[in-house]
Formats: structure tokens, sequence, C-alpha cells
């Protein structure tokens, strides 16, 4: 049999990390898992999760034209938790992915509200990244991993989330009519058990990236090993009018914790993006992804590429969600 390398399908950037606690304009401890969107004017905006000494942590925006270096920081907070309104925040927002949502003109923002009861899913309205609308708590604990699509599907919103519940850490969908109330809760993809990567958890990564094909969803699998817990990245195709069904799901994981920064930090082996922007020519994927739990890095990859790459080696999953009522 001929040695055949693994196809290289997310390339580093050079000069990684890209962001981290000592590029922060006030006290930090660690900088990490950043939502990422491009503003109409073409900046790169990264809203970054920064921890401080307490554990608790708080979001921050960081600019950039190139969206590489060159970053302009809040030189305050830009996002807080607001635990005398919203008590489920007590402990921290963390994991923000943003969603542009031409109907509103506005940035939806999902993210991890940290709180007595556990983690769950709270969403924040947008123009400028200046001011915030709060929506609270939309997804009960535990919950976290959530981002909204940029469209409604057949007239309602949709937002990926991953509830944990005794039968274990699956990704699922949720629709809703007004970003408030929301209902026809499916599940999507399921982590696969036994001696998988992806086997004992999985969540979504950043927004779900719309192509001609489908919705590329790039995901986060967790392995549960002696030393600890491995965060690695696997992508998968669901269909366009029904983001509920996976159309092909990759069996092996695409990237993962190699570099001395993805591997050391406060929480090793971890990989772990919450936010993409695309490159010029719509293919390029600029992909934020947190590091160790301590640092910002940046990875580009092409749709194209994954696409075929999930053509050769992923395979079309039992359906796992019920079949949608018909009209
Ligand atoms: C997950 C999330 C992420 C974190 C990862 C590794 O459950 O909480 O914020 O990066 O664990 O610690």
């Amino acid at each position: 049999m001929t040695k055949q390398a693994y196809e290289t399908l997310f390339v580093r950037h050079a000069s990684n990390p890209i962001l981290s606690a000592k590029d922060w304009p006030y006290p930090a401890h660690t900088v990490f898992n950043a939502g990422a969107t491009r503003l109409q004017d073409g900046t790169t905006l990264l809203l970054c999760r920064v921890e401080d000494r307490r554990g608790h942590s708080h979001f921050c925006a960081a600019r950039s034209v190139n969206g590489i270096d060159a970053w302009v920081i809040d030189e305050q907070p830009t996002l807080l938790p607001d635990p005398e309104y919203f008590p489920e925040e007590l402990w921290g927002i963390e994991d923000p992915r943003i969603t542009f949502v031409e109907e509103l003109g506005k940035y939806v923002i999902a993210y991890t509200a940290f709180g007595k009861s556990g983690p769950g899913v709270a969403l924040a309205l947008t123009t400028d990244f200046r001011t915030f609308e709060r929506y609270g708590v939309v997804m009960q604990p535990d919950d976290k991993d959530a981002a909204l699509l940029p469209r409604r599907i057949d007239g309602n919103f949709a937002l990926l989330h991953r509830p944990i519940h005794d039968t274990g850490a699956h990704i699922w969908i949720s629709f809703s009519p007004d970003l408030h109330n929301w209902g026809n809760h499916k599940l999507v993809l399921q982590a696969r058990r036994g001696s998988w990567w992806d086997a004992n958890k999985i969540g979504l990564s950043p927004p779900l990236i719309e192509t001609p094909r489908g919705w590329l969803m790039l995901y986060h699998g967790v392995r549960n090993t002696a030393s600890g817990s491995l965060y690695r990245l696997g992508v998968a195709l669901m269909a366009l009018d029904q983001p509920d069904v996976c159309i092909l799901r990759g069996d092996s994981w695409i990237f993962g914790p190699e570099e001395p920064y993805e591997k050391f930090g406060d929480v090793g082996n971890v990989a772990f993006p919450c936010g993409y922007t695309l490159g010029a020519d719509g293919d390029t994927i600029f992909m934020y992804y947190g590091a160790a739990d301590s640092c910002i890095a940046l990875a580009t990859g092409s749709i194209r590429q994954l696409l075929s790459w999930l053509d050769t080696n992923g395979t079309a999953p039992e359906r796992v969600g019920s079949i949608r009522p018909t009209a």
C-alpha cells in the first residue's frame, strides 16, 4: 500500500497566535473563542472572549483591516455580563457566534450565559458592536454552542445549539417566528460514541456557511482520554431548505491541536473556532479559533476543497430528526 498523507484542509497563519492577553489594553487573563464578522466597510471584527482572574468572561471587540494584524482593540470591555437584570450571566458570558441578518439589518450574537443553573444560550442584537439589545436566555441550561442562520427557513428563524441530556451532547435545531419563542426542536447530528474522535460530545463551531450545495457545518468533536479531552474539528453538509437534514458527514476529523499554542495553555489540546469570514473570492474561509483556551489563532480553508473532500470522504448518515409535518 502506498503511504498517503492526510489532506490539509486548513492552513495555519504564520503569525499565529494572532491575538492574546498581552495585546490587551486592560488587564486580562486569557483571550480566546472569538466570534467573527466582516463589517460593511470590509473591516474584520472579532468579538473576543476575555477571561479575567476571577475566571469570569466578557466580550471585547477587536477590529482589523486585513483580519490578520494591526488589531484595534476596544479600550474597555465591549459587552459585560449584566447579572442584575440577567442573573443567568452571573458567572460570565462566553463563546459568541455572530450572524448578520439582512431582514433585521442587525447582527445577532448567540452566546453562552453562565449562571448558577449552568450554561444556557442567550441572544443579543447590535448594529455597531457598541450598543446591544439583550434578548436574554432563549435555551435553558444545559445548552451552548449556538448560532443563528442568516435567513428564515420556511418563515421561521433557525438556531443551532447543543443541549446536554442523559443521552449525550448532540446538535439540535430550533425554530422561532420572532427570536423570542422557540419550538419545533429537532435533533440534527449526534456524537458517535465508542472510540470515535467525536464520541463524547459534539457542538457547532462557527455559524453555518451557505454554499449552493448546502450549509457547510464545521463542528467540534470531543474525545475523552486518560489525559483529558481532545477538541478537534469535523465537517458536515446540511440541506439548504432543511438544515436539520445532514446530507454528508466526514468520518475523520479535519483539524486538531498540533502546534504548541494549541497543545499547551489553560486547557490544552483545544482548537475551538467560533467565527469565520469569507475572502473576496467567496471561497476562502478565514477561520478564527481559540487555542488551548488561551489565545486566538487563524487558519484558512476553501469551501470548494471542503465540499470535494466531503464527496470523497463523507457518508450520508442515517436520518436522526423527525420528519417535518406537512402543512
Ligand atoms: C467547551 C466550551 C469552550 C471551551 C472548551 C474547552 O465546553 O466551554 O468555551 O473552549 O470547552 O475548555
